[in-house]
């Protein structure tokens, strides 16, 4: 049952029941339209109600509809918008807690609307690409005003009920219980005629040229690559220089151009994408999580001040442990300058900014910390140092506690195995600057307790993070694959290319940062030191020495003010560095490689295929449960183009087997071996299928 109808007196209530958010897809549209009609054929009934079961009003049209038949099936939200509308009984929306998309426009168009305080008013359209497409670009400004609706709408971001108290939108934010309040309403407005529809209201706005035009201005310079939210601003225009219905068809064109761009559908795979992460097979949402009200983190370094302040921004007190007194003075300093920066850009009040350091404590004493629920190791990058300190921690901490390594690419069930308590040890490899980047990767050891992971999976979401689960391997999924499109970067400057040109191919791809001012944001260090230990445990594997030769002559990126480019100290724009551009020349001649010009294109391939390829292998191994995972890894963590939907999404819009022939003709040219195809990419492609079908 996807809506309920049910006759209460004299008025009529249906209520929209299609868990989990009462999305109006295709049976709760025609059961809508169904109980509209059935209670104006009952003689009884002299008013309706339309309200939601559970924890929504409605979040809108059902985005898993779009793109199959049922998305234009009648009756369409059109259809049934109108049906509400010319209902000869008055229609009354009775609103809770969330009212979005489609669910705000169905409500637009009932004769009167009452809401529950706290309730999020939205058209968030924008977000997934496109724009309201059953009226609320017309309906909405002739209810809130110009300026607001066109806010909300380019915005997508939710308004509370209250705030918009004073506006055509709610004839009553109501105090008590909202279905009783409804029924009252609906009594006292029974008889009144004529139903006041929104579409009959003008939207009034002195000079709204001018108004538009700088909106246009300001959203162009914030839109990026995204069509959408110009779009909006060209629909919302049309509810002031258009008749409602020529206003409403043109909203519908651009809602079905919008529909089929590779952005929105990007958007909406990064939608799903991020719910689907937090689902593990065989670990049920239910799983009985261990209770988290205390945080250790060791180390004070980056990132151990960055892990600390997702925890105290949480509201969770945090212990940070240090060898030195000085170091974690440091520490604890550069925390408070974080906040105190944030409290100068006007994003923190010093009232919270106190909260938050009155929860953060720092000790030199192991014995401090043994009571934490969770303690998160983010220590030197060496397996040595990670024995010292889980057999330390073993020791020290309660029973129960949950021991997590910040590791970015050890075995983690080697770390466990420095503890006698292995079920209770978990990767939780954070992205610099753990504070700011939305990626979290849990790793998963073999031994690891599920309700280890429950309580890790949780405890991400209280910290808004993107939680992807990773399996077990050197350098889990996002680092696995960024190697090999580091190997493609450094084989590119060996055949011809300089930074520059790679980083800009990259970024006019859409990449947030090429692979080489990243690396001098990172330190080009950090690499050279998991290189030396490739050499040793890999000795068949081939990089280019130029990163090498980089870091012997001192250039580890922004921190020592020379990488890969120069630097001003203080300054984080890069300038080409001759000296740079010439140690890669060199290099080629010493190889023996006769440098050539290469294409953009070219070097998009490589390395975004790269990627690819070794995503194949990570989804084939297990790694990673799902491609989506791997996407919202690289999307969340690695700049990759929020437009492109992820390497793997990318992929299959590119078509596997287009993306497997690149490969080929690679696998053949120089440095080949790092071209292997693999093997569940060929057999996709050969089945004409995509990582992302099911
Ligand atoms: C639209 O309305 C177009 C119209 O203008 C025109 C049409 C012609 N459809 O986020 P959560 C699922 S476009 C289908 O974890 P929360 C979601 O996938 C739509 N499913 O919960 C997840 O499923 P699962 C405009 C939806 O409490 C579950 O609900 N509306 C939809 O943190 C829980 O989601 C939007 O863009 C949907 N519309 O937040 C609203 N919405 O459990 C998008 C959610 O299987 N939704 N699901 O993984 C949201 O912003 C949040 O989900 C919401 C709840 C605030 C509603």
């Amino acid at each position: 049952m996807t809506a309920e109808y049910k006759v209460n007196g004299s008025v009529a209530v249906i209520t929209l029941n299609n868990p989990p958010v009462n999305g109006l897809g295709h049976a709760t549209r025609s059961a809508i339209v169904q109980g509209i009609k059935q209670a104006n054929e009952d003689g009884a009934v002299k008013a309706i109600v339309i309200t939601g079961a559970g924890k929504a009003f409605s979040g809108g049209a059902d985005i898993r509809e779009f793109n199959t038949p049922k998305a234009l099936a009648e009756p369409t939200l059109h259809t049934v918008i109108n049906v509400v509308e010319n209902s000869e009984k008055p229609v009354i929306a009775a609103i809770h807690s969330v009212c979005m998309g489609g669910g705000l426009e169905l409500a637009l168009g009932c004769h009167y609307r009452i809401a529950a305080p706290g309730a999020q008013i939205a058209l968030p359209e924008v977000k997934l690409g496109i724009l309201p497409g059953a009226g609320g670009t017309q309906r909405l400004p002739r209810v809130v005003g110009l300026e607001l609706a066109l806010n909300m709408i380019v915005s997508g971001n939710p308004v509370p009920s209250e705030k918009l108290a004073g506006t055509k939108l709610f004839s009553e934010i109501v105090k008590g219980d909202l279905a009783q309040d409804a029924l009252e309403f609906a009594a006292k407005v029974a008889d009144q005629r004529p139903l006041p529809k929104v579409r009959d209201l003008k939207v009034d706005y002195p000079n709204h040229e001018a108004f538009l035009q700088f909106s246009r201005n300001t959203v162009k310079a914030m839109a990026g690559p995204f069509p959408a939210p110009l779009k909006c601003i060209d629909a919302v225009e049309a509810s002031v220089t258009k008749k409602f219905d020529d206003g409403l068809k043109y909203e519908r064109e651009l809602f079905i151009d919008l529909v089929q761009t590779p952005e929105s559908k990007a958007l909406r795979h990064a939608f799903f994408g991020e719910r689907a992460a937090s689902k593990i097979p065989d670990v049920p949402e239910d799983t009985p999580a261990r209770e988290i009200k205390s945080v250790a983190v060791i180390g004070a370094g980056t990132m151990g001040g960055g892990i600390s302040m997702n925890f105290l921004n949480a509201g969770i007190p945090v212990t940070i442990l240090e060898m030195k007194q000085e170091a974690l003075d440091k520490g604890m300093a550069t925390i408070r300058k974080n906040y105190e920066n944030s409290m100068k850009k006007g994003k923190l009040t010093q009232e919270k900014l106190d909260q938050r350091m009155g929860l953060l404590k720092g000790t030199l004493s192991y014995e401090d910390i043994g009571q934490a629920d969770i303690v998160i190791e983010a220590v030197f990058e060496d397996m040595a140092v990670k024995e010292q300190v889980f057999k330390k921690l073993d020791e020290v901490m309660k029973p129960g506690a949950i021991l997590a390594s910040n590791t970015s690419t050890l075995d983690v069930n080697k770390i466990a195995s420095f503890t006698k308590r292995p079920q209770d040890v978990i990767g939780t490899h954070f992205f610099s600057p753990a504070n700011v980047m939305k990626l979290l990767e849990i790793v998963r050891g073999d031994k690891t307790a599920k309700d280890v992971l429950a309580t890790v999976m949780k405890l991400s979401k209280k910290i808004k993070k993107t939680g992807v689960v990773s399996g077990v391997c050197d350098g889990f999924i996002g680092n696995r694959m960024i190697e090999q499109y580091s190997r493609q970067a450094g084989f590119l400057l060996e055949e011809g290319c300089l930074p520059e040109q790679v980083d800009k191919a990259v970024e006019k791809f859409g990449f947030a940062m090429g692979p080489f001012r990243m690396g001098d944001l990172a330190g080009n260090d950090v690499g050279w030191y998991i290189r030396k230990r490739r050499y040793v445990e890999k000795p068949n594997i081939t990089y280019s020495k130029t990163a090498d030769l980089l870091c012997e002559m001192g250039r580890f990126g922004q921190k020592t003010s020379a990488g890969w480019y120069d630097y001003k100290p203080g300054d984080r724009k890069p300038y080409p560095s001759q000296l740079v551009n010439d140690m890669i020349v060199k290099h080629s001649a010493d190889l023996g490689v006769e440098r050539r010009k290469i294409s953009d294109q070219e070097i998009v391939e490589r390395l975004v295929y790269a990627l690819v390829n070794e995503g194949a292998h990570i989804l084939e191994e297990g790694i990673a449960m799902r491609a989506s995972d791997i996407d919202m890894v690289y999307l969340t963590g690695y700049g990759f183009p929020l437009f492109r939907g992820g390497p793997m999404f990318y992929a299959d819009t590119v078509g596997l087997p287009n993306v497997l022939m690149a490969i080929e003709k690679y696998a053949k040219g120089r440095h080949g071996d790092a071209w292997k195809p693999a093997p569940l990419l060929a057999k996709l492609a050969a089945e004409g299928k995509g990582f992302n079908d099911k």
